[in-house]
Protein backbone atom coordinates (compact mmCIF):
# COMPACT_ATOMS: atom_id res chain seq x y z
CA UNK A 1 0.00 0.00 0.00
CA UNK A 2 0.50 1.71 2.09
CA UNK A 3 2.03 4.84 2.29
CA UNK A 4 -0.53 6.07 -0.38
CA UNK A 5 -3.41 4.99 1.20
CA UNK A 6 -2.55 6.24 4.34
CA UNK A 7 -1.88 9.91 2.59
CA UNK A 8 -5.09 9.63 0.98
CA UNK A 9 -7.17 8.40 4.16
CA UNK A 10 -5.51 11.08 5.86
CA UNK A 11 -6.76 13.85 2.89
CA UNK A 12 -9.93 12.75 2.62
CA UNK A 13 -10.49 12.72 6.58
CA UNK A 14 -9.26 16.54 6.70
CA UNK A 15 -10.97 18.00 3.49
CA UNK A 16 -14.08 16.33 3.47
CA UNK A 17 -15.22 14.05 6.67
CA UNK A 18 -13.65 16.18 9.77
CA UNK A 19 -13.92 15.38 13.20
CA UNK A 20 -15.26 18.57 14.64
CA UNK A 21 -16.10 17.49 18.21
CA UNK A 22 -14.53 16.07 20.96
CA UNK A 23 -17.78 14.38 21.80
CA UNK A 24 -17.13 9.99 22.07
CA UNK A 25 -19.23 8.15 20.59
CA UNK A 26 -19.29 4.28 21.07
CA UNK A 27 -20.00 1.01 18.91
CA UNK A 28 -23.78 0.10 20.18
CA UNK A 29 -26.23 -2.89 20.44
CA UNK A 30 -26.19 -1.86 16.61
CA UNK A 31 -23.46 0.04 15.66
CA UNK A 32 -23.31 3.93 16.43
CA UNK A 33 -26.40 5.86 16.63
CA UNK A 34 -27.09 9.42 17.27
CA UNK A 35 -28.73 12.40 15.45
CA UNK A 36 -27.52 12.34 11.71
CA UNK A 37 -25.55 15.48 11.74
CA UNK A 38 -22.82 14.10 13.69
CA UNK A 39 -22.32 10.62 11.85
CA UNK A 40 -20.84 11.79 8.65
CA UNK A 41 -16.81 11.35 9.85
CA UNK A 42 -18.19 8.26 11.84
CA UNK A 43 -19.71 6.80 8.74
CA UNK A 44 -16.19 7.66 6.33
CA UNK A 45 -14.41 5.66 9.19
CA UNK A 46 -16.40 2.83 9.50
CA UNK A 47 -15.63 2.57 5.33
CA UNK A 48 -12.09 2.49 6.19
CA UNK A 49 -12.87 0.12 8.95
CA UNK A 50 -14.76 -2.39 6.86
CA UNK A 51 -12.08 -2.83 4.06
CA UNK A 52 -9.72 -3.80 7.02
CA UNK A 53 -12.27 -5.99 8.05
CA UNK A 54 -12.76 -7.44 4.86
CA UNK A 55 -9.03 -7.98 4.55
CA UNK A 56 -8.47 -9.73 7.34
CA UNK A 57 -11.56 -12.03 6.75
CA UNK A 58 -11.10 -12.01 2.96
CA UNK A 59 -14.93 -11.31 2.66
CA UNK A 60 -16.79 -8.96 1.42
CA UNK A 61 -18.49 -6.97 4.19
CA UNK A 62 -21.32 -4.76 4.72
CA UNK A 63 -22.00 -1.62 5.94
CA UNK A 64 -25.93 -0.72 6.76
CA UNK A 65 -26.81 2.95 7.71
CA UNK A 66 -29.89 3.05 9.47
CA UNK A 67 -31.26 3.51 13.00
CA UNK A 68 -34.00 1.48 12.36
CA UNK A 69 -36.58 2.15 15.64
CA UNK A 70 -35.22 5.91 16.33
CA UNK A 71 -36.93 8.81 15.11
CA UNK A 72 -36.65 10.50 11.75
CA UNK A 73 -33.68 12.65 12.94
CA UNK A 74 -31.52 10.36 14.17
CA UNK A 75 -28.91 7.72 12.23
CA UNK A 76 -26.53 5.18 12.63
CA UNK A 77 -24.62 2.76 10.95
CA UNK A 78 -23.07 -0.61 11.44
CA UNK A 79 -21.06 -3.32 9.95
CA UNK A 80 -21.76 -6.64 8.67
CA UNK A 81 -19.68 -9.21 8.87
CA UNK A 82 -19.60 -12.40 6.45
CA UNK A 83 -21.84 -14.38 6.96
CA UNK A 84 -24.73 -11.80 7.50
CA UNK A 85 -24.09 -11.36 11.26
CA UNK A 86 -23.32 -8.56 12.99
CA UNK A 87 -19.46 -7.86 13.54
CA UNK A 88 -17.70 -9.62 15.75
CA UNK A 89 -17.57 -8.29 19.37
CA UNK A 90 -13.55 -7.97 19.83
CA UNK A 91 -13.95 -5.64 16.22
CA UNK A 92 -16.30 -3.16 18.45
CA UNK A 93 -13.72 -2.09 20.31
CA UNK A 94 -11.44 -1.31 17.11
CA UNK A 95 -14.40 0.26 15.77
CA UNK A 96 -14.96 2.44 18.56
CA UNK A 97 -11.02 3.71 18.62
CA UNK A 98 -11.31 4.14 14.64
CA UNK A 99 -14.52 6.69 15.22
CA UNK A 100 -12.99 8.41 18.11
CA UNK A 101 -9.38 9.34 17.65
CA UNK A 102 -8.27 13.02 16.00
CA UNK A 103 -8.28 13.21 12.09
CA UNK A 104 -4.02 13.18 12.48
CA UNK A 105 -4.47 9.83 14.53
CA UNK A 106 -6.37 7.74 11.93
CA UNK A 107 -3.44 6.97 9.69
CA UNK A 108 -1.82 5.42 12.73
CA UNK A 109 -4.56 3.37 13.95
CA UNK A 110 -5.04 2.22 11.13
CA UNK A 111 -1.77 0.64 10.91
CA UNK A 112 -2.08 -0.29 14.01
CA UNK A 113 -5.40 -2.49 12.80
CA UNK A 114 -2.72 -3.71 9.95
CA UNK A 115 -0.22 -4.66 12.48
CA UNK A 116 -2.66 -6.33 15.06
CA UNK A 117 -4.10 -8.46 12.50
CA UNK A 118 -1.35 -9.43 10.59
CA UNK A 119 -3.34 -7.46 7.50
CA UNK A 120 -0.41 -8.53 4.64
CA UNK A 121 -3.01 -7.92 1.73
CA UNK A 122 -3.16 -4.20 1.78
CA UNK A 123 -4.12 -4.23 -1.93
CA UNK A 124 -6.75 -6.51 -2.52
CA UNK A 125 -9.80 -4.37 -3.56
CA UNK A 126 -12.97 -6.60 -0.92
CA UNK A 127 -15.96 -5.54 -1.90
CA UNK A 128 -18.10 -3.40 0.24
CA UNK A 129 -21.86 -3.67 0.13
CA UNK A 130 -23.38 -0.17 1.34
CA UNK A 131 -27.31 -0.28 2.42
CA UNK A 132 -29.35 2.86 3.77
CA UNK A 133 -32.31 3.11 5.52
CA UNK A 134 -35.32 5.72 3.77
CA UNK A 135 -34.42 8.51 6.25
CA UNK A 136 -33.57 11.58 3.92
CA UNK A 137 -29.71 11.87 5.68
CA UNK A 138 -28.76 8.39 4.25
CA UNK A 139 -27.79 9.32 1.03
CA UNK A 140 -24.83 11.19 2.24
CA UNK A 141 -23.87 8.71 4.84
CA UNK A 142 -23.86 5.65 2.36
CA UNK A 143 -21.89 8.74 0.32
CA UNK A 144 -19.28 8.97 3.16
CA UNK A 145 -18.82 5.12 3.64
CA UNK A 146 -18.28 4.67 -0.25
CA UNK A 147 -15.51 7.71 0.20
CA UNK A 148 -14.29 5.58 3.10
CA UNK A 149 -14.25 2.38 1.29
CA UNK A 150 -12.12 3.99 -1.98
CA UNK A 151 -9.69 6.28 0.54
CA UNK A 152 -8.34 2.55 1.24
CA UNK A 153 -8.44 0.94 -1.48
CA UNK A 154 -11.93 -0.93 -1.46
CA UNK A 155 -14.49 -1.44 -3.71
CA UNK A 156 -17.56 0.34 -2.70
CA UNK A 157 -20.93 -1.53 -3.99
CA UNK A 158 -23.97 0.85 -3.12
CA UNK A 159 -27.35 -1.43 -2.97
CA UNK A 160 -29.60 1.93 -2.50
CA UNK A 161 -32.49 1.75 -0.26
CA UNK A 162 -32.72 -1.92 1.00
CA UNK A 163 -33.73 -3.20 4.75
CA UNK A 164 -31.40 -4.28 7.08
CA UNK A 165 -31.99 -7.90 7.14
CA UNK A 166 -31.42 -7.59 2.78
CA UNK A 167 -28.24 -6.16 3.00
CA UNK A 168 -27.27 -9.02 5.65
CA UNK A 169 -28.33 -11.32 3.24
CA UNK A 170 -26.64 -9.79 0.46
CA UNK A 171 -23.35 -10.46 2.41
CA UNK A 172 -24.22 -13.89 3.27
CA UNK A 173 -25.10 -14.69 -0.41
CA UNK A 174 -21.82 -12.62 -1.85
CA UNK A 175 -20.05 -14.88 0.64
CA UNK A 176 -20.86 -18.23 0.08
CA UNK A 177 -20.46 -17.34 -3.54
CA UNK A 178 -23.82 -17.27 -4.09
CA UNK A 179 -24.63 -21.11 -2.44
CA UNK A 180 -26.85 -19.06 -0.13
CA UNK A 181 -29.00 -17.34 -2.63
CA UNK A 182 -28.60 -14.15 -5.61
CA UNK A 183 -27.19 -11.16 -3.74
CA UNK A 184 -29.60 -9.33 -4.79
CA UNK A 185 -33.45 -8.30 -4.28
CA UNK A 186 -34.86 -10.43 -6.78
CA UNK A 187 -32.55 -13.03 -5.55
CA UNK A 188 -33.76 -12.35 -2.02
CA UNK A 189 -37.45 -12.21 -2.58
CA UNK A 190 -37.32 -15.06 -5.30
CA UNK A 191 -36.09 -17.25 -2.82
CA UNK A 192 -38.25 -16.77 0.19
CA UNK A 193 -41.46 -16.21 -1.85
CA UNK A 194 -40.82 -19.71 -4.04
CA UNK A 195 -40.36 -21.95 -0.82
CA UNK A 196 -43.43 -19.78 0.85
CA UNK A 197 -45.50 -20.62 -1.89
CA UNK A 198 -44.64 -24.29 -2.36
CA UNK A 199 -45.77 -24.98 1.11
CA UNK A 200 -48.88 -22.96 0.59
CA UNK A 201 -49.84 -25.47 -2.00
CA UNK A 202 -53.32 -24.18 -3.50
CA UNK A 203 -55.31 -23.71 -0.63
CA UNK A 204 -54.80 -20.31 0.29
CA UNK A 205 -57.34 -20.49 3.54
CA UNK A 206 -57.22 -22.98 5.74
CA UNK A 207 -59.41 -23.45 8.32
CA UNK A 208 -59.59 -20.52 10.79
CA UNK A 209 -56.70 -18.71 8.53
CA UNK A 210 -57.95 -16.22 6.11
CA UNK A 211 -55.05 -14.95 3.83
CA UNK A 212 -55.38 -11.40 4.12
CA UNK A 213 -52.93 -9.40 6.31
CA UNK A 214 -52.96 -5.61 7.57
CA UNK A 215 -49.53 -4.80 7.35
CA UNK A 216 -47.97 -1.36 9.36
CA UNK A 217 -44.74 0.05 6.94
CA UNK A 218 -44.02 2.14 9.70
CA UNK A 219 -43.48 4.72 7.13
CA UNK A 220 -40.08 3.86 5.93
CA UNK A 221 -38.44 1.13 4.17
CA UNK A 222 -40.32 -1.95 5.29
CA UNK A 223 -43.40 -0.30 3.37
CA UNK A 224 -41.54 0.49 0.43
CA UNK A 225 -40.11 -2.82 0.08
CA UNK A 226 -43.69 -4.88 0.68
CA UNK A 227 -45.24 -3.29 -2.77
CA UNK A 228 -42.60 -5.30 -4.52
CA UNK A 229 -43.22 -8.41 -2.33
CA UNK A 230 -47.04 -8.14 -2.71
CA UNK A 231 -46.42 -8.70 -6.24
CA UNK A 232 -44.39 -11.72 -5.89
CA UNK A 233 -46.92 -13.38 -3.60
CA UNK A 234 -49.68 -12.72 -5.60
CA UNK A 235 -52.99 -14.11 -4.30
CA UNK A 236 -50.69 -16.99 -1.82
CA UNK A 237 -51.04 -13.76 0.26
CA UNK A 238 -52.83 -10.77 0.52
CA UNK A 239 -51.50 -7.63 2.46
CA UNK A 240 -53.31 -4.55 2.87
CA UNK A 241 -50.44 -2.08 3.23
CA UNK A 242 -50.46 1.24 5.48
CA UNK A 243 -48.13 3.59 6.48
CA UNK A 244 -46.47 3.88 3.55
CA UNK A 245 -45.32 7.73 3.08
CA UNK A 246 -41.57 6.76 2.73
CA UNK A 247 -38.76 9.60 2.45
CA UNK A 248 -39.08 12.86 3.73
CA UNK A 249 -42.69 12.70 5.35
CA UNK A 250 -41.13 12.93 9.09
CA UNK A 251 -43.45 10.12 9.74
CA UNK A 252 -41.11 7.61 10.27
CA UNK A 253 -41.48 5.03 13.20
CA UNK A 254 -43.94 7.70 14.48
CA UNK A 255 -47.25 6.88 16.50
CA UNK A 256 -46.64 3.60 14.41
CA UNK A 257 -44.41 0.22 13.41
CA UNK A 258 -43.02 -2.43 15.48
CA UNK A 259 -41.09 -0.28 18.30
CA UNK A 260 -44.41 1.84 19.35
CA UNK A 261 -46.82 -0.69 19.03
CA UNK A 262 -44.69 -3.02 21.62
CA UNK A 263 -43.59 -0.66 23.98
CA UNK A 264 -46.66 1.73 23.67
CA UNK A 265 -48.37 -1.25 23.78
CA UNK A 266 -50.85 0.64 21.73
CA UNK A 267 -52.82 0.28 18.40
CA UNK A 268 -50.88 2.26 15.53
CA UNK A 269 -52.07 5.23 13.65
CA UNK A 270 -52.81 5.06 10.19
CA UNK A 271 -53.78 1.72 10.64
CA UNK A 272 -58.26 0.99 10.44
CA UNK A 273 -58.97 -0.37 13.81
CA UNK A 274 -61.09 -3.06 12.21
CA UNK A 275 -62.10 -5.34 15.59
CA UNK A 276 -60.13 -8.69 15.90
CA UNK A 277 -57.93 -8.40 11.69
CA UNK A 278 -55.08 -10.06 12.65
CA UNK A 279 -52.38 -6.81 11.93
CA UNK A 280 -48.62 -6.91 11.75
CA UNK A 281 -45.71 -3.73 12.11
CA UNK A 282 -42.53 -3.74 11.25
CA UNK A 283 -39.78 -1.36 12.31
CA UNK A 284 -37.88 1.48 10.37
CA UNK A 285 -35.83 -0.67 8.64
CA UNK A 286 -37.50 -3.89 8.39
CA UNK A 287 -35.87 -5.94 10.92
CA UNK A 288 -38.37 -6.43 13.88
CA UNK A 289 -41.90 -7.70 13.48
CA UNK A 290 -44.96 -7.77 15.83
CA UNK A 291 -48.57 -9.21 15.44
CA UNK A 292 -51.76 -7.96 16.90
CA UNK A 293 -55.24 -7.48 16.61
CA UNK A 294 -58.13 -5.38 18.50
CA UNK A 295 -61.08 -7.30 20.52
CA UNK A 296 -64.50 -5.89 20.07
CA UNK A 297 -63.86 -4.34 23.38
CA UNK A 298 -61.18 -1.96 21.42
CA UNK A 299 -58.57 -3.83 23.96
CA UNK A 300 -54.74 -4.45 21.88
CA UNK A 301 -53.97 -7.86 22.09
CA UNK A 302 -50.07 -8.06 21.60
CA UNK A 303 -48.39 -10.92 19.90
CA UNK A 304 -44.74 -10.27 20.33
CA UNK A 305 -41.38 -11.72 19.47
CA UNK A 306 -42.03 -14.08 22.30
CA UNK A 307 -45.08 -15.28 20.99
CA UNK A 308 -43.06 -15.59 17.71
CA UNK A 309 -40.45 -17.79 19.02
CA UNK A 310 -42.99 -20.38 20.75
CA UNK A 311 -45.30 -20.38 17.31
CA UNK A 312 -42.05 -21.40 15.32
CA UNK A 313 -40.30 -23.37 18.04
CA UNK A 314 -43.49 -25.28 18.82
CA UNK A 315 -43.82 -26.06 15.13
CA UNK A 316 -40.79 -26.72 14.10
CA UNK A 317 -40.61 -29.18 16.96
CA UNK A 318 -43.91 -31.06 15.28
CA UNK A 319 -42.15 -31.30 12.04
CA UNK A 320 -39.00 -32.64 13.86
CA UNK A 321 -40.67 -35.19 15.26
CA UNK A 322 -42.61 -36.14 12.12
CA UNK A 323 -39.03 -36.67 10.01
CA UNK A 324 -37.51 -38.79 12.90
CA UNK A 325 -34.71 -37.20 12.65
CA UNK A 326 -32.47 -36.64 15.97
CA UNK A 327 -31.86 -32.94 16.01
CA UNK A 328 -31.35 -30.33 18.55
CA UNK A 329 -33.66 -27.72 18.47
CA UNK A 330 -33.02 -24.70 21.66
CA UNK A 331 -34.78 -21.15 21.79
CA UNK A 332 -32.84 -18.89 22.64
CA UNK A 333 -34.47 -15.01 24.71
CA UNK A 334 -33.03 -12.34 26.59
CA UNK A 335 -34.50 -10.93 30.20
CA UNK A 336 -37.66 -9.24 28.24
CA UNK A 337 -38.88 -12.10 27.66
CA UNK A 338 -42.55 -12.30 29.35
CA UNK A 339 -42.00 -14.99 32.21
CA UNK A 340 -45.56 -16.85 30.79
CA UNK A 341 -43.80 -17.26 27.57
CA UNK A 342 -40.31 -18.57 29.09
CA UNK A 343 -42.77 -21.03 31.20
CA UNK A 344 -45.17 -22.65 28.28
CA UNK A 345 -41.21 -23.22 26.71
CA UNK A 346 -39.84 -25.08 29.56
CA UNK A 347 -42.68 -26.62 30.92
CA UNK A 348 -45.10 -27.34 27.99
CA UNK A 349 -43.24 -27.23 24.78
CA UNK A 350 -40.39 -28.67 26.54
CA UNK A 351 -37.19 -27.20 24.56
CA UNK A 352 -34.01 -25.57 26.28
CA UNK A 353 -34.25 -22.06 26.66
CA UNK A 354 -31.33 -19.56 26.88
CA UNK A 355 -31.17 -16.22 28.35
CA UNK A 356 -28.74 -13.76 26.99
CA UNK A 357 -28.43 -9.86 27.08
CA UNK A 358 -29.75 -7.75 24.95
CA UNK A 359 -28.36 -7.85 21.29
CA UNK A 360 -29.33 -9.79 18.41
CA UNK A 361 -25.57 -10.25 18.09
CA UNK A 362 -25.40 -12.48 21.38
CA UNK A 363 -28.76 -13.88 20.71
CA UNK A 364 -27.70 -15.39 17.10
CA UNK A 365 -24.21 -16.23 18.88
CA UNK A 366 -26.27 -18.51 21.37
CA UNK A 367 -28.60 -20.05 19.04
CA UNK A 368 -25.72 -21.40 17.09
CA UNK A 369 -24.83 -23.92 19.45
CA UNK A 370 -27.91 -25.66 18.52
CA UNK A 371 -28.67 -27.87 15.42
CA UNK A 372 -32.09 -25.67 14.74
CA UNK A 373 -31.51 -22.13 17.53
CA UNK A 374 -35.03 -20.49 17.49
CA UNK A 375 -34.23 -16.63 19.02
CA UNK A 376 -36.24 -13.99 19.50
CA UNK A 377 -36.25 -10.39 21.36
CA UNK A 378 -39.18 -9.82 23.07
CA UNK A 379 -39.49 -6.76 20.62
CA UNK A 380 -39.85 -8.73 17.59
CA UNK A 381 -36.22 -9.32 16.47
CA UNK A 382 -34.96 -12.75 15.40
CA UNK A 383 -35.03 -15.48 13.25
CA UNK A 384 -33.64 -19.30 13.14
CA UNK A 385 -30.63 -20.35 12.08
CA UNK A 386 -29.87 -24.01 10.77
CA UNK A 387 -26.77 -26.02 11.31
CA UNK A 388 -24.73 -27.52 8.59
CA UNK A 389 -24.77 -30.66 10.34
CA UNK A 390 -28.70 -29.85 10.45
CA UNK A 391 -29.14 -29.03 6.65
CA UNK A 392 -26.97 -32.08 5.81
CA UNK A 393 -28.72 -35.03 7.68
CA UNK A 394 -32.03 -33.41 6.43
CA UNK A 395 -30.83 -33.55 2.97
CA UNK A 396 -29.24 -37.02 3.02
CA UNK A 397 -32.32 -38.34 4.70
CA UNK A 398 -34.33 -36.98 2.31
CA UNK A 399 -32.77 -39.63 -0.34
CA UNK A 400 -32.37 -42.75 2.31
CA UNK A 401 -34.61 -45.74 2.04
CA UNK A 402 -34.70 -45.96 5.51
CA UNK A 403 -37.17 -42.98 5.30
CA UNK A 404 -41.32 -43.64 5.11
CA UNK A 405 -43.14 -41.59 2.68
CA UNK A 406 -44.60 -39.99 5.28
CA UNK A 407 -41.03 -39.08 7.11
CA UNK A 408 -39.81 -37.61 3.38
CA UNK A 409 -42.71 -35.34 3.07
CA UNK A 410 -41.93 -33.66 6.74
CA UNK A 411 -38.49 -33.87 6.15
CA UNK A 412 -40.13 -31.72 2.42
CA UNK A 413 -41.15 -29.47 4.10
CA UNK A 414 -38.84 -28.41 6.56
CA UNK A 415 -36.22 -27.81 3.80
CA UNK A 416 -38.44 -25.26 2.02
CA UNK A 417 -39.12 -23.76 5.53
CA UNK A 418 -35.84 -23.27 5.63
CA UNK A 419 -35.65 -20.94 2.82
CA UNK A 420 -38.08 -19.24 3.72
CA UNK A 421 -36.12 -17.89 6.89
CA UNK A 422 -33.52 -15.44 6.52
CA UNK A 423 -30.83 -17.11 8.43
CA UNK A 424 -28.33 -14.21 8.51
CA UNK A 425 -30.14 -12.07 11.06
CA UNK A 426 -33.98 -10.85 12.47
CA UNK A 427 -35.84 -10.12 9.32
CA UNK A 428 -39.48 -8.79 9.64
CA UNK A 429 -39.89 -9.90 5.87
CA UNK A 430 -39.12 -13.46 6.30
CA UNK A 431 -40.38 -13.53 9.46
CA UNK A 432 -44.05 -12.59 8.48
CA UNK A 433 -43.83 -14.83 5.59
CA UNK A 434 -42.57 -17.66 8.33
CA UNK A 435 -45.99 -16.99 10.80
CA UNK A 436 -47.85 -16.85 7.99
CA UNK A 437 -46.96 -20.01 6.90
CA UNK A 438 -47.21 -21.79 10.47
CA UNK A 439 -50.80 -20.08 10.92
CA UNK A 440 -51.93 -21.33 7.67
CA UNK A 441 -50.52 -24.86 8.19
CA UNK A 442 -52.40 -25.01 11.59
CA UNK A 443 -55.45 -23.41 10.16
CA UNK A 444 -55.52 -21.02 12.93
CA UNK A 445 -56.37 -17.34 13.07
CA UNK A 446 -54.30 -14.70 15.48
CA UNK A 447 -57.08 -15.69 18.73
CA UNK A 448 -56.40 -19.33 18.54
CA UNK A 449 -52.24 -18.76 18.37
CA UNK A 450 -52.95 -16.04 21.57
CA UNK A 451 -54.72 -19.07 23.01
CA UNK A 452 -51.33 -20.93 23.59
CA UNK A 453 -50.68 -18.95 27.00
CA UNK A 454 -51.18 -15.78 28.69
CA UNK A 455 -48.80 -13.38 28.73
CA UNK A 456 -47.81 -11.59 32.46
CA UNK A 457 -49.10 -7.75 32.70
CA UNK A 458 -45.25 -5.85 31.84
CA UNK A 459 -44.64 -2.26 31.31
CA UNK A 460 -41.45 -0.55 29.07
CA UNK A 461 -40.46 2.52 30.49
CA UNK A 462 -37.76 5.07 29.89
CA UNK A 463 -35.70 7.22 32.29
CA UNK A 464 -33.24 10.25 30.99
CA UNK A 465 -30.07 10.34 33.46
CA UNK A 466 -27.54 12.39 33.48
CA UNK A 467 -25.03 9.90 32.27
CA UNK A 468 -26.23 6.37 31.56
CA UNK A 469 -23.21 4.74 31.69
CA UNK A 470 -22.61 4.48 35.85
CA UNK A 471 -25.72 1.38 35.31
CA UNK A 472 -23.57 -1.73 34.96
CA UNK A 473 -25.43 -4.94 34.51
CA UNK A 474 -24.46 -8.90 35.03
CA UNK A 475 -26.59 -11.94 34.95
CA UNK A 476 -27.83 -11.61 31.30
CA UNK A 477 -28.85 -8.21 32.49
CA UNK A 478 -31.08 -9.17 34.65
CA UNK A 479 -29.66 -7.31 37.59
CA UNK A 480 -27.64 -4.31 38.67
CA UNK A 481 -23.91 -4.16 40.33
CA UNK A 482 -23.84 -0.10 39.94
CA UNK A 483 -25.40 2.20 40.76
CA UNK A 484 -24.80 0.83 44.55
CA UNK A 485 -27.66 0.07 46.12
CA UNK A 486 -30.12 0.08 43.62
CA UNK A 487 -30.58 -3.83 42.86
CA UNK A 488 -31.33 -3.73 46.58
CA UNK A 489 -33.81 -1.18 46.06
CA UNK A 490 -35.19 -2.67 42.95
CA UNK A 491 -35.50 -6.26 44.44
CA UNK A 492 -37.19 -4.64 48.17
CA UNK A 493 -40.08 -3.49 45.42
CA UNK A 494 -40.43 -6.15 43.79
CA UNK A 495 -41.01 -8.52 46.30
CA UNK A 496 -44.11 -6.44 47.09
CA UNK A 497 -45.82 -7.76 44.26
CA UNK A 498 -47.12 -11.57 43.27
CA UNK A 499 -45.11 -12.41 40.15
CA UNK A 500 -43.56 -9.53 40.43
CA UNK A 501 -40.34 -8.73 38.11
CA UNK A 502 -38.37 -6.08 37.22
CA UNK A 503 -34.64 -5.03 35.75
CA UNK A 504 -32.88 -1.99 34.98
CA UNK A 505 -30.11 -1.20 32.12
CA UNK A 506 -28.76 1.20 29.62
CA UNK A 507 -30.16 1.35 26.53
CA UNK A 508 -26.95 0.72 23.68
CA UNK A 509 -29.70 2.89 21.40
CA UNK A 510 -31.02 5.40 23.04
CA UNK A 511 -29.63 8.10 25.56
CA UNK A 512 -31.69 6.40 28.16
CA UNK A 513 -31.78 3.85 31.19
CA UNK A 514 -34.45 0.92 30.37
CA UNK A 515 -36.86 -0.12 32.75
CA UNK A 516 -38.87 -2.95 32.86
CA UNK A 517 -41.46 -4.61 34.75
CA UNK A 518 -43.90 -7.26 34.95
CA UNK A 519 -46.50 -9.08 37.65
CA UNK A 520 -49.57 -10.94 37.73
CA UNK A 521 -52.17 -7.83 37.80
CA UNK A 522 -51.88 -4.86 35.47
CA UNK A 523 -52.60 -2.55 38.35
CA UNK A 524 -49.46 -4.31 39.71
CA UNK A 525 -47.64 -3.36 37.11
CA UNK A 526 -48.13 -0.27 36.22
CA UNK A 527 -47.46 0.55 40.26
CA UNK A 528 -43.94 -1.97 40.30
CA UNK A 529 -42.96 -0.41 37.37
CA UNK A 530 -43.27 3.36 38.22
CA UNK A 531 -41.55 2.51 41.48
CA UNK A 532 -38.51 0.99 40.08
CA UNK A 533 -38.50 4.49 37.22
CA UNK A 534 -38.42 6.44 40.56
CA UNK A 535 -36.03 4.74 42.60
CA UNK A 536 -33.49 5.00 39.02
CA UNK A 537 -34.28 8.59 38.62
CA UNK A 538 -33.70 9.31 42.26
CA UNK A 539 -30.33 7.14 42.92
CA UNK A 540 -29.23 6.73 39.50
CA UNK A 541 -28.63 10.65 38.13
CA UNK A 542 -32.48 11.40 36.62
CA UNK A 543 -32.34 15.03 34.76
CA UNK A 544 -35.90 16.49 34.56
CA UNK A 545 -39.36 15.86 36.03
CA UNK A 546 -38.87 12.66 38.23
CA UNK A 547 -41.59 9.67 37.12
CA UNK A 548 -45.00 9.60 38.67
CA UNK A 549 -46.29 7.27 40.93
CA UNK A 550 -48.94 5.18 39.64
CA UNK A 551 -52.09 5.46 41.99
C1 LIG B 1 -31.47 -2.74 18.12
C2 LIG B 1 -30.83 -4.09 18.30
C3 LIG B 1 -31.73 -4.97 19.13
C4 LIG B 1 -32.09 -4.27 20.44
C5 LIG B 1 -32.64 -2.88 20.18
C6 LIG B 1 -32.83 -2.07 21.44
O1 LIG B 1 -32.66 -2.91 17.41
O2 LIG B 1 -30.56 -4.67 17.05
O3 LIG B 1 -31.07 -6.18 19.36
O4 LIG B 1 -33.03 -5.01 21.14
O5 LIG B 1 -31.75 -2.16 19.36
O6 LIG B 1 -31.58 -1.98 22.10
P1 LIG B 1 -31.35 -1.11 23.37
O7 LIG B 1 -32.38 -1.53 24.37
O8 LIG B 1 -29.96 -1.40 23.80
O9 LIG B 1 -31.59 0.33 22.98
P2 LIG B 1 -33.02 -2.01 16.15
O10 LIG B 1 -34.26 -2.59 15.61
O11 LIG B 1 -33.18 -0.60 16.66
O12 LIG B 1 -31.83 -2.16 15.27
Amino acid sequence: MVNNQLRTIYAFAREMYPRNTKTQIQYGTAGFRTKATMLDYVVYRMGLLAVLRGRYKKACIGVMITASHNPEPDNGVKLVDPMGEMLEQSWEEWATKIANVPDDQLESVVSEIVKEFKIDNMNERFEVYIGKDTRPSSPSLAEAAAHGVRAIGGKPMDFGIVTTPQLHYFVRCRNSRNEYGQPNEVGYYTKLCTAFKKLRGDGYSNGKYENTIVYDGANGVGAKKVKFLKEVLGDALKIEMYNDEIIGSGKLNHLCGADFVKSQQKFPTGVPNKPNVRCCSVDGDADRLVYYYKDDKDVLHLMDGDRLATLIASYIKEILQETGIDLNLGLVQTAYANGASTEYITKQLKVPVSCVPTGVKHLHHKALDYDIGVYFEANGHGTVVFSKNAKQSLKNEAQSNRKSAEEKRAIAKLLDLIDVVNEAVGDAISDMLLVETILHAKGWDIQEWEKTYEDLPNKLLKVVVEDRNIFATTDAERRLVAPEGLQEQIDALTSKYPKGRSFVRPSGTEDVVRVYAEAASAADVERLGAEVALKVFQLGGGVGTPPELAQ
